[in-house]
């Protein structure tokens, strides 16, 4: 196969690129009739299995096909290539591939795709050699994966790409740190080291897991920005992050989904690009998630290119029990996404796959899929020893020559010296990495972190939150004024009636103004927001309105989107129905726009786990773990009010359990105004921290829960909020949320003038010395007690209980609590059941011998 001309077509392939012309008009409607049969089924029968284990199928309609016409189809479509693209539902899309595919093809550069697989192989080679015991999870076996991305960068390049945002798991990580990533060998080598490990007690991540940031030098010489993500053990759990992270940079240069810029510059300035194992994009629902963001609105990052890095194999599992696709990359056909599969042991086919990936995402920002198919040199990491499972398999590997040595043969490129100053030079590498003592760290944040701070906290990051009230009413003027053509819902005329009186100090402000007003304010001030969740345009308890519908077009008109011409912008998305991979989008967006105020509902709390991975592996843990800091803010309905297990409990005791080192900050704001300060304060305070709130269902409208105009012009969110209302207590209640309120209620109810009921807006950082200052308020003092609506192994009572009993002990105060008995579920399924409790654990609240 010396010199094999390669299917590349000469760059773009012009549609005239047609091969032979059919002889006659019959012979032109036979071609075509045979070559659509390939077009539609001739991947079944390609061979892409390098071991030939997956062996090609003999697919029916296929069958008896001879002649010319088919011998020519059979070649294109059932070669080294299969592509699975009569599933579009776009003719020019299927066009554009066919005469790609079917076009005249150009030669590749065979020497430099020798010299990146006999680096992808002696690399992983130097390191077994070295660190043998060591986990590295080569990428042997599949390492045209390094020329694959080679093309797809350099095509990239040409193609306007500015930076490219890349995912991966495990497989080949370090392969593609080196490689591609720009990450000097040395420094990915020092991980095997594992030098100073007293820097990183408790802290850290393993080294194939950490990200790396660099640049790629394309074969024209152009440098691209490359990004390789951070991601945790979940495998694909980093997809939605890596498109958060491409929205955030492509919104940073001017893309902002429905409000400006569309244009495929713009979108084709940052590419996103994740590798994917094949059991993992088989079996992992949060990538089926991911998927589906592809061509949203508030989503696209206007296409992204996965690769499978397909070696039939997921630890020791074959993919007959992986999945019931024939293969891998099944799910991807849902949508309007063409797969390329292809065998890794052609390199130049893989190359051209990669070239053609790139330009049909640049043309029609599509998502493209590459399932590339090679085969697992190793056990599932070195340690491991895959005879055991795969005997026969692994036999077959172990006589199978490394592919550089292949296509050296093939090519008849003398390789030998090549190999030879590429060993020394990552041999070299290891004994620099050898003579460390510190691990080199991350590059640094990209500048628009320089003026936010991280880690510990201070006070000095503490802001003024507070607005007089001319500057609430020019806002809430603002928030209320629709186009004059605009046909609103006789309902929302009403509610902007009202809002506009709030706004005037004519009425309590409820949360759902309030929470505008925090926006406005904002996006006034230069601070943009980005608020996306499940039906929160309008938002689940009606109570938000940020979106208006025009009630004869159904156009969308977002008021906060028009305050002024000079103001931020403002993204207000109804999400898709989604948990984990809209959080951890929006987690992605937040790492590159420190500056936006970045917000995430669930449609109700309890929801929330639906994205725990997001929440354990990134949102609390990626400071400790890399040193990556975010602002994003998850707002979670939350409240026992009779709606069942499900529609009652955002999970406190989740959030205050991962609740460590500062790592984030967790509150629930008892009003309205609390709220506004809440978010405020989350936006202005030069530090970026996870805010998780606790918000409200019934009280979003309670009287009790809005607050007067005057409120807003306070200085400061307030971690705790005693009571005006009592002045020499003889018990105090402490409670979070809509508890709060009944107790309040109650105790009016019960004209008690002993017993106050205090606030603990946030739960995270506890605000201790607030606690222990507002108890010396009251000397007569004698218990303190928590009331929670939670089961008692639920809510934040283990948190709280020992450390008011710390605080308590030095003021010989008695503390107690009250919450539900323990329970497997977080609440009934009976609404007269739930009042029952409610009513029981409010009068224990009060005493038991003061019961009435
Ligand atoms: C969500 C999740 N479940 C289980 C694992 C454990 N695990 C690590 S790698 C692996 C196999 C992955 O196979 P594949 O996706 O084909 O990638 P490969 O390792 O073969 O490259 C498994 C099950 C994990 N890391 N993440």
């Amino acid at each position: 196969m010396a010199n094999r001309t390669t299917l590349v077509p000469e760059k773009p392939a012009k549609p005239s690129a047609k091969p032979k012309p059919p002889k006659s008009g019959s012979d032109s409607v036979e071609r075509e009739r045979i070559f659509n049969l390939f077009r539609d089924w001739g991947y079944y029968e390609a061979t892409l299995d390098p071991l030939g284990i997956f062996a090609p199928l003999k697919f029916p309609d296929l069958q008896g096909l001879s002649g010319e016409f088919a011998d020519e189809a059979r070649r294109i479509y059932s070669g080294t290539i299969g592509v699975e693209f009569m599933h579009l539902p776009e003719p020019e899309r299927r066009r554009w591939i066919a005469e790609r595919i079917e076009g005249v093809q150009s030669e590749v550069n065979q020497r430099k795709i020798l010299e990146r697989l006999i680096r992808a192989d002696l690399f992983e080679q130097v390191l077994q050699s070295r660190y043998l015991g060591s986990k590295r999870f080569s990428l042997e076996g599949n390492t045209s994966l390094i020329p694959l991305l080679d093309s797809i960068l350099d095509s990239a390049g040409e193609l306007g790409g500015m930076e490219s945002v890349m995912a991966m798991s495990h497989r080949g990580r370090l392969s593609v740190m080196t490689h591609i990533a720009g990450k000097p060998a040395h420094e990915v080598v020092a991980g095997f080291e594992d030098v100073d490990p007293r820097s990183v007690l408790g802290a850290g991540d393993v080294k194939y897991h950490v990200g790396a940031t660099g640049t790629y030098t394309t074969t024209a010489g152009k440098s691209l920005n490359i990004h390789l993500v951070s991601n945790p053990s979940h495998l694909e759990a980093v997809d939605p992050v890596a498109m958060g992270r491409a929205r955030a940079k492509q919104t940073r240069q001017g893309f902002r989904g429905a409000y400006v810029d569309r244009s495929k510059e713009v979108r084709n300035r940052v590419w996103t690009v994740v590798m994917h194992g094949d059991a993992a994009f088989a079996g992992q629902g949060i990538w089926a998630e991911t998927l589906n963001l592809a061509d949203l609105f508030a989503y696209t990052v206007g296409g992204t290119i996965h690769i499978i890095v397909n070696n039939l194999i997921g630890f020791t599992t074959r993919p007959q029990q992986e999945h019931s696709s024939r293969f891998a990359s099944g799910i991807a056909k849902r949508q309007s996404v063409p797969i390329f599969h292809v065998n890794a042991e052609d390199p130049d086919a893989v190359v051209r796959i990669g070239r053609l990936a790139a330009e049909y995402r640049a043309e029609f920002n599509s998502d493209v899929v590459i399932d590339l198919v090679g085969y697992r040199r190793h056990g599932h990491s070195e340690v491991d020893d895959p005879t055991i499972t795969q005997p026969r398999l692994y036999e077959a590997i172990k006589n199978h020559a490394p592919l550089w040595k292949i296509y050296a043969q093939q090519t008849g490129i003398a390789a030998d010296t090549i190999a030879a100053g590429i060993k020394t030079e990552y041999e070299e590498a290891q004994r620099a990495a050898g003579k460390l003592t510190k691990m080199p760290h991350l590059r640094k944040l990209p500048d628009y972190w320089a003026p936010y701070n991280r880690g510990k906290y201070s006070a000095e990051y503490e802001v003024d939150t507070g607005l007089p009230q001319e500057k609430i009413t020019e806002i809430s003027d603002g928030l209320v004024r629709v186009p004059e053509n605009f046909h609103a819902h006789p309902k929302i005329v009403k509610l902007l009636e009202q809002r506009a009186e709030m706004g005037r100090g004519k009425r309590p402000i409820d949360f759902g103004f309030a929470e505008l007003l925090a926006y406005g304010s904002l996006v006034l001030a230069g601070t943009p927001v980005r608020l996306t969740g499940q039906d929160t345009q309008r938002g689940t308890f009606n109570q938000r309105h940020a979106v208006l519908v025009d009630t004869q077009t159904e156009h969308e008109y977002l008021p906060i989107g028009h305050l002024s011409p000079t103001q931020a912008f403002c993204e207000i998305h109804n999400s898709s129905l989604s948990e984990a991979a809209c959080v951890g989008f929006e987690y992605g967006f937040s790492r590159d726009y420190p500056e936006a105020l970045i917000l995430w509902e669930a449609q109700f709390g309890d929801f929330a786990n639906g994205a725990q991975v997001i929440i354990d592996q990134f949102l609390s843990a990626s400071e400790d773990k890399w040193n990556l800091p975010t602002g994003l803010v998850l707002l979670l309905p939350h409240g026992y009010e009779g709606q069942g297990p499900e529609h009652s409990s955002a999970r406190i005791e989740r959030f205050m359990q991962l609740a460590a080192e500062g790592n984030m900050n967790i509150c629930q704001p008892s009003n309205a105004a609390q709220y506004f300060h809440l978010l405020r304060r989350q936006a202005l305070r030069p530090w970026r921290k996870p805010l998780i709130v606790f918000t409200p269902k019934s009280m979003l409208r309670h009287p009790d829960a809005s607050s007067s105009i005057e409120e807003f012009a306070r200085p400061r969110f307030l971690t705790l909020v005693p009571d005006n209302e009592v002045q020499d207590a003889h018990t105090i209640l402490l409670a979070s949320g809509k508890v709060g309120h009944e107790l309040r209620a109650e105790r009016r109810r019960r004209k008690d003038t002993n017993t106050a009921v205090w606030f603990l807006d946030q739960l995270y950082p506890l605000p201790k010395a607030e606690i222990s200052a507002a108890i010396d308020a009251h000397p007569n003092a004698r218990e303190i007690v928590w009331v929670q609506e939670e089961p008692a192994n639920m809510g934040a009572l283990f948190y709280l209980l020992p450390r008011l009993e710390r605080i308590a002990q030095a003021k010989n105060l008695r503390v107690r609590s009250v919450k539900r008995s323990a329970s497997a579920s977080p609440a009934t399924g009976s609404a007269k059941a739930h009042e029952l409790e409610q009513k029981t654990l409010i009068t224990l609240a009060f005493g038991t011998s003061t019961t009435s």
